[in-house]
């Protein structure tokens, strides 16, 4: 019997079996979400998108929990605003790791869907990321990371990232440096 949210999942990327699955409370949460989409292609982990309710539809925020599993996902993103209770009733229903993104789409601007996600009782956590595109993209990377524990190669790219980042400080503090050099060699104080 298909999954109820079988038919409508997006899988992006190569043929390979998705080990990571993006979930979001409303297709509106996307455009942050594809933070953490990028980051996963970036690894060249394959990953699935869909959308699913906790709220609106909860029959189908269940399913996708029970099977994850079974379908050979390894970890669960899940992203939401307001009352963000999605990545909390998937953690109930899995024991595979899940990842919350507060998405600031209320008028709270995310502190709600924060709370709601960083607040799960004892016994069913929830990994809580930062608010927004930070925080998404910050939630490609720990899968990313989880995953790394069992795949070397990915282990090398993660190691490589951090190097760019790293490296792309050095920069931005030799191009800081220039400027003010600059700035002190053009100041009439040094005539
Ligand atoms: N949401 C949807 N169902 C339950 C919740 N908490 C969240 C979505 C989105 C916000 O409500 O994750 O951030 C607004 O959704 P929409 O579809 O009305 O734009």
């Amino acid at each position: 019997m298909p999954l109820l949210w079988e038919s409508d999942r997006v899988k992006v990327g190569s043929m390979a079996q998705a080990v990571v699955c993006i979930v979001m409370g409303s297709a509106n949460d996307w455009p942050i979400m594809q933070g953490a989409a990028d980051m996963l292609a970036r690894f060249h982990i394959p990953y699935e998108v869909t959308v699913s309710s906790a709220h609106r539809a909860p029959q189908r925020t269940a399913a996708l929990a029970h099977e994850a599993a079974q379908r050979g996902l390894q970890v669960l993103i899940a992203g939401a605003g307001g009352a963000a209770h999605l990545p909390g009733v998937i953690a109930a229903e899995t024991t595979l790791p899940v990842i919350g993104v507060p998405i600031d789409s209320s008028s709270l601007l995310g502190l709600d869907a924060l709370l709601a996600m960083v607040q799960m009782p004892q016994g069913v956590p929830v990994a809580t990321v930062a608010i927004g595109k930070a925080g998404a993209v910050n939630a490609g990377i720990l899968a990313a990371q989880i995953l790394a524990l069992q795949d070397a190669d990915l282990a090398v790219r993660l190691r490589q990232y951090k190097a760019e980042l790293a490296a792309g400080v050095e920069q931005a503090d030799a191009t800081l440096q220039a400027q003010l050099q600059g700035q002190r060699d053009g100041s009439p104080a040094s005539r």
